[in-house]
Formats: C-alpha cells, sequence, structure tokens
C-alpha cells in the first residue's frame, strides 16, 4: 500500500465526515493524530463504544495499548470476528498502528468497549477519553455522543 493511497483515503474520510469532524475535537500525540471520535448515548451501568480514526503519520509503527475514561469502570480493546454467520466481538491487547498509515474505529470493526458507564451518556455531550500508545505515550480525546441508534458520527450530528 503506498503513501498516496493512504493519504487520498485520510482525505475522503475527512471530506466524508463533514459537520461532525468540525464538532468533534482532534488530538495529536508524536506523530499520530486521532480524529472524528464519537459514541452513542447509552445508560448508565451500561456498556458504550468508542469509535475514532487513527493516523499514524510517523515512519515507525505504534500501537494503541490501551484506554480510560471516567466515563467507565473501564475501558477494553474490542475487535470483530465472523463465527459462521455471526459477527462477534472479541477483545484485543492492542490496536497496531502501523507506519504512515490509517486505522478505524468503526461499527463493525475494531472499537473500544466502555464497561460499566459510570453515567448516562447524552447525546450531544461530550467524553474524555484518554488513548494509551506503546511510543507515543498519552493522549486524551473527546467522544462525541451520538443518537442511541447511529452508525455514523453523521446521523446525530446534524441534529443539534
Ligand atoms: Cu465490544
Amino acid at each position: 500500500m503506498s503513501f498516496v493511497v493512504t493519504r487520498r483515503a485520510a482525505l475522503g474520510a475527512m471530506a466524508g465526515l463533514g459537520l461532525s469532524a468540525a464538532q468533534a475535537q482532534d488530538a495529536s500525540i508524536g506523530p499520530l493524530r486521532v480524529s472524528g471520535a464519537w459514541t452513542r448515548a447509552a445508560g448508565a451501568g451500561a456498556t458504550g463504544v468508542g469509535y475514532m480514526t487513527l493516523r499514524n503519520t510517523g515512519t515507525s509503527p505504534d500501537r494503541l495499548v490501551s484506554a480510560r475514561t471516567p466515563a467507565a469502570r473501564s475501558v477494553e480493546l474490542h475487535t470483530h470476528v465472523r463465527e459462521g454467520d455471526v459477527m462477534r466481538m472479541r477483545p484485543v491487547s492492542a490496536i497496531d498502528l502501523p507506519a504512515g498509515q490509517e486505522v478505524r474505529l468503526q461499527p463493525g470493526g475494531l472499537h473500544l468497549m466502555l464497561i460499566g458507564l459510570t453515567a448516562p451518556l447524552r447525546q450531544g455531550d461530550r467524553v474524555a477519553v484518554t488513548l494509551v500508545f506503546e511510543r507515543a505515550g498519552e493522549t486524551e480525546v473527546q467522544l462525541a455522543v451520538e443518537a442511541a441508534g447511529a452508525r455514523t458520527p453523521q446521523s446525530g450530528g446534524h441534529r443539534h
């Protein structure tokens, strides 16, 4: 995969995010860029999700090794795997961020799992999550809370 292809994909993603990209607060640490972070409305005690785009603009690979938030008892890194006709979530120990590439955490794929929400996540709010990277260190990102059934960040973003 060439750098040109990766870069074009990143630009396309930014254009597609539109309004929500402006609402979500981007974060950056070392060569890593975090953008379009969002979650869904959920009740206290429930399990929440976390989606975002991670881009490694550097020349060395990195890995997202953990995450934490005061809004949940714990945060797990999850992926989806196909078992027969069913997609199931499975915890992973880290999310690889290859040099010069973009990795998307999105519905049906990699995501953060916010276990045991300490308070309800309300649409329009923001949730602070600290991401811990193996090489780059830690950075805090704000997840924009979208509607409970949202499949993409835009679907909630246009309502407010
Ligand atoms: Cu999960």
